[in-house]
């Protein structure tokens, strides 16, 4: 059976859900999986990364995203150094805010970790040295916090996780492998349809936004995300309206309303298919009267 690196093993018993292993240099580590994600930022030395649907050889400047159920490993090791930041992605208590308007956002946080090859995927995000520089000075930062852990360390160390990330979306916009372009095309697409959620994009639009055919477009927001923009937009509705009913008094109706569904009934037969129960039912199940 494939080893599963576990949370409890990983993370300070506090719970808090961010770490950092640093890996100066990496040894050989057998092939595994994570109950968490891990950010990897390669600052030294290279080597061939494995997971199980690719291979591609890593350098000083590589960042990556492993989704934690993507099995991967470290060969060829020559002084490899990087910084492994494990996070745990629903236990993060931050507000993204505007950061889902940033392509890279979406391609290095929310499609490249689930990025489902049969597409090329060598080096993704690769830094110059000044972003590694400033990057690795965020880490470190976060690595002070969290090793210091005083009074208010998972405040500063999220503010720090939040720089990292938001840090890394920009950077992505900057990369130029193609690969990378693709998923960022893909992101810009993402980043209109939540810029719009509440109103119907159509799928010219979306394909004139990633450059690319409706045809292709479709295949590869597919391929992506591992579902249809369509599927992707009521999912992303759901999710709102999941946050209105438990934290506001708004009727099933309106809430229907508020997150860009003009029909309440279908509205409620979208989130039994997802929630699995009705909205109502949602609601009362969370607490709320
Ligand atoms: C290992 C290696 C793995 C990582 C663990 C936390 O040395 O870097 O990829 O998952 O540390
Ligand atoms: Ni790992």
């Amino acid at each position: 059976m494939k080893r599963v690196l576990k949370i409890d093993e990983w993370f300070h018993p506090d719970g808090f859900p961010i770490s950092v292993e640093r890996r100066e240099p990496q040894e050989l580590f057998e092939p595994h999986a994570h109950e968490f994600a891990e950010l990897v930022i390669v600052t030294g030395g290279k080597c061939l990364h494995v997971t199980a649907n690719d291979s591609w050889e890593l350098t000083a400047g590589d960042v990556f995203v492993i989704g934690g159920p993507r099995e991967h490993e470290y060969r060829d090791l020559v002084d490899l150094r990087l910084i492994n930041i494990l996070y745990q992605p629903n236990q993060l208590k931050m507000g993204l805010m505007d950061l889902p308007s940033v392509a890279g956002y979406h391609a290095l946080f929310t499609l490249e970790p689930s990025w489902r090859t049969r597409q090329p995927t060598q080096g993704k995000l690769h830094l110059n040295n000044k972003e590694l520089a400033q990057v690795v000075e965020l880490a470190d930062r976060l690595e002070i916090e969290l090793k210091a852990r005083e009074p208010g360390f998972g405040f500063m160390a999220t503010a720090a996780f939040m720089q990292i990330i938001g840090w890394l979306s920009r950077c992505y916009g900057r990369s130029p492998s193609p690969d990378g372009r693709a998923l960022l095309r893909i992101g810009e697409a993402i980043s209109h349809l939540e810029r719009n959620i509440h109103r119907e994009v159509n799928l010219e639009e979306l394909a004139s936004i990633a450059h690319m055919s409706q045809r292709s477009f479709l295949r590869v927001f597919q391929s992506a995300t591992g579902t249809s923009p369509l599927a992707w937009v009521i999912a992303q509705r759901i999710n709102r309206a999941c946050h209105l009913l438990r934290h506001t008094d708004r009727r099933v109706t309106e809430v229907a309303f508020d997150v860009g569904f003009n029909d309440s009934n279908y509205f409620s037969r979208q989130f039994r298919k997802i929630a699995g129960l009705s909205p109502r039912d949602y609601r009362l199940r969370n607490g709320v009267p």
